[in-house]
């Protein structure tokens, strides 16, 4: 990239010049941003802060809570309550939704986030993440409830994540293409470092969690089965294999050098559709990889296009380059 842009400077472009966001949510990202920043300190401190191990709760979906989980949740809520651009919010780390207190104004954004996504990383200083979705409330919608969050991925106004890595990178679309900034530590400020980003359509590189492979169903055995094969077989090329457990870190592979991301169905326990959850974590990647040119699916349908039910509705997820996960959706259609 020729000259480097601020955040600020993308937000107010796209507010002014392009017209596509207005100022309350060109607001609402920017303290998102700032949030991911004050996080980006405590996850850097480590063993140097009180901020490693379990927290000793569980959270909503039943699982350990780390305590940089809650420090990253507190961060976000604490950031946004106040500005009078949400009416409320949802988060992985909470039950139900957050209303905006009546001591603050209210406004007609709805966030939704999973604070800290990969928090079984935490421990071994491995890439972890926060992911955040941006819906408006409905028209006419008197106050604000848990139905107001339940719309599907289509609907989404802004979508992004931020990755805790050997960078920390924030990836950001407000439905006009995919950008990432790379924090700089020494301004404290986000600086534009990639613009338009495009998945390639064609990879060699597959993430899953194989040593769930007996638990498959058919079509996801047979395309894992198919990439093994290796150029002896139908695909006639070798792949290689990624699984990083952490979502945010698979999904800025594939956004920079292309893949497929897969957390499929499995009879584990058949009654769930998925391990992922579709509000705060299929949601907004699904429209990141679809602005960069790939696709979302949970194998039947268009991951964007699922209605919700509940606020913390899991999915089966398949998403990454184009022509790979054509070839997944083709498998389940012929299954
Ligand atoms: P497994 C992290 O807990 C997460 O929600 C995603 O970030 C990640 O892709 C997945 O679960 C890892 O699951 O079963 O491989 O530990």
């Amino acid at each position: 990239m020729s000259k480097r842009v601020s955040l600020t400077q993308y937000l107010v472009e796209q507010q002014r010049l392009h017209g596509r966001i207005p100022q309350e949510l060109r607001l609402l990202i920017e303290v998102v941003a700032r949030a991911c920043k004050r996080i980006a300190i405590s996850v850097n401190k480590g063993a140097l802060g009180d901020v490693l191990g379990s927290a000793g709760t569980d959270n909503v979906q039943g699982e350990v809570q780390k305590k940089l989980d809650i420090i990253a949740n507190e961060e976000l809520i604490g950031a946004n309550e106040w500005g009078g651009h949400l009416a409320a919010m949802a988060s992985e780390e909470m039950e139900g939704i957050y209303l905006v207190p009546n001591r603050y104004p209210k406004g007609e954004y709805l966030l939704m986030f999973d604070p800290l996504d990969g928090s079984s990383n935490i421990d071994v200083n491995v890439s972890i993440g926060t992911i955040f979705s941006v819906f408006k409330k409905p028209e006419g919608s008197q106050g604000v409830s848990e139905q107001d969050f339940l719309q599907p991925g289509t609907q989404q106004a802004a979508a992004g994540y931020c990755v805790y890595g050997p960078q920390t990178t924030l990836v950001l679309t407000v439905g006009d293409g995919v950008v990432m900034f790379t924090l700089d530590r020494e301004q404290g400020s986000w600086v534009q470092t990639a613009d338009a980003v495009r998945i390639p359509e064609d990879t060699k590189e597959f993430a899953i969690n194989m040593s769930n492979m007996r638990h498959w169903a058919p079509p996801v055995r047979r395309y894992i089965d198919e990439c093994l094969q290796g150029k002896e077989g139908p695909r006639g090329k070798d792949f290689n294999m990624r699984w990083v457990a952490s979502m945010v870190a698979d999904v800025h592979r594939i956004l920079t050098r292309g893949g497929v991301f897969m957390y499929p169905w499995d009879q584990r326990e058949p009654a769930k559709p998925g391990k992922l959850r579709l509000l705060y974590e299929a949601n907004p990647m699904g429209m990141l990889v679809e602005q960069a040119g790939g696709l979302a699916t949970t194998g039947t349908q268009r991951i964007l296009e699922v209605q919700p039910k509940l606020l913390h509705e899991r999915v089966s997820v398949m998403l990454g380059s184009r022509n790979e996960v054509q070839r997944l959706i083709d498998l389940h259609a012929a299954s």
